[in-house]
């Protein structure tokens, strides 16, 4: 018993020594340092003592902000709950209610109004949950220390020039732990480039005002190269001994190229039909051979603009579907009986690519273009299709 004690405060205390964060006295000096630093970023005096005066640190903030987890979903539970049964009727339901505003936006900015709503569906359950964090101490609790300082300073000087400029008030900069504000989760750099006062009332209110939320999201999407009418992409069946290699984010081709190396739609025969065959496209496996493909096109990058998860751009882009009234199902099975690597395990598989000799970089559990190269090369060594997609399997076929 009194071992386990032991045992148990010993990890209180190193768990305490994670989690453990300077003191207030520091933050009311680092305060006093980013006043300076804000002032000759041009911020008023007015504004800094309105936003700034009595600002305490949020402690919310840094458990979240240290919660980098160890387990990570596969791709398809995500997409089971993103793409849910009641998003997609709760999607339907808004899309008409602002059918009239959404066709004034899509002429305006040519970004498809069921591509909106998807957006407005996954950043906030169509503001149902936009976020209550006060997004000046949130970000400068980001800013005074942890892994994302840089970050939490940049932002909370846009967030003081949002307030300076007018286009909202202190008290509205409400949003997310990480500074990310209303329906649409813009932080506020990318609310000082591009969020729109469409009502023309002088504010930029992307908390209360439908047309100014969706004027922002649209051109935001537009300027990220969004382009109306013309399609996300399309799931695809790939032929029998595919060549791996060209499901590779570095590798564009034109949809008559695709089709030419045996891809075919995977609903129908052709991959050209219904297409301009010469729009060009990349191929994405997201859970690796044994599951789905997708050939995407410009829209889905300027929807990665957005947000760069390639489950996020997905969500959105079959959720779109789904909201305008066609399929967004994925045709083909998802590896449900595989799984993806823990952040310890992802690490054992760069250890053990190298123990065999190859070179996957430093074994850091983070999945990037030298990892894929050197699990793609094992994978062929051993004769399985060299996916270079990181599973439980090919864990224990490296083992
Ligand atoms: C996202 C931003 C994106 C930025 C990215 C990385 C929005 C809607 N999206 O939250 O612009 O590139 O963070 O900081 O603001």
């Amino acid at each position: 018993m009194k071992k386990r004690l032991g045992t148990i405060a010993a990890a209180a205390i190193l768990s305490l020594a994670n989690i453990a964060h300077a003191e207030p006295a520091d933050f009311e000096q680092w305060v006093a340092g980013f006043r300076a630093e804000a002032s000759a970023a041009g911020i008023s005096q007015s504004v800094l003592d309105d936003a700034l005066n009595n600002l305490s640190i949020n402690t919310r903030v840094y458990e979240l902000n240290d919660n980098q987890p160890e387990f990570s979903r596969g791709i398809w539970d995500y997409l089971d709950s993103a793409v849910s049964a009641t998003r997609v009727a709760n999607g339907r339901t808004k899309y008409q209610e602002n059918r009239a505003l959404l066709t004034l936006i899509d002429q305006a900015y040519g970004v498809d109004a069921e591509i909106i709503m998807a957006i407005w569906g996954l950043e906030s359950s169509y503001g149902a949950i936009m976020g209550n964090y006060d997004a000046i101490q949130a970000l400068a609790t980001l800013a005074f220390e942890g892994r994302r300082t840089g970050y939490g300073r940049s932002q909370l000087i846009g967030a003081l020039k949002i307030i300076q400029h007018g286009y909202a008030n202190r008290g509205d900069l409400k949003g997310s732990w990480a500074g990310a504000m209303g329906h649409t989760q813009f932080i506020p750099t990318t609310y000082l480039a591009y969020a729109i006062d469409h009502d023309g009332d002088g504010k930029r209110d992307i908390w209360n005002n439908l047309g100014d939320v969706f004027a922002s999201t649209a051109n935001y999407l537009s300027v990220s190269g969004f382009r109306g009418n013309e399609a996300w992409g399309i799931e695809v069946r790939l032929p029998t001994d595919f060549d791996y290699a060209l499901a590779d984010t570095s590798i564009k081709k034109a949809v008559v190229e695709w089709a030419a190396t045996g891809l075919s739609s995977i609903r129908g025969p052709s991959l050209v039909d219904g297409f301009d065959p010469n729009i060009r496209g990349r191929l994405i496996i997201p859970a690796g051979a044994s599951g789905p493909a997708f050939l995407v096109f410009e829209n889905f990058e300027a929807i990665l603009k957005y947000n760069r998860s390639t489950a996020y751009a997905l969500a959105v882009s079959l959720l779109s579907e789904e909201i305008a009234g066609r399929s967004g199902a994925v045709v083909a099975a998802w590896p449900r009986d595989d799984r993806p690597l823990s952040l310890s395990e992802r690490k054992d598989l760069q250890q053990a690519l190298k123990d065999r000799g190859y070179n996957p970089g430093p074994v850091d559990g983070i999945i990037g273009a030298g990892t894929k190269k050197a699990l793609r090369s094992f994978q062929q060594s051993v004769g399985i299709p060299a996916d270079g997609y990181a599973s439980a399997k090919v864990l224990e076929a490296l083992k």
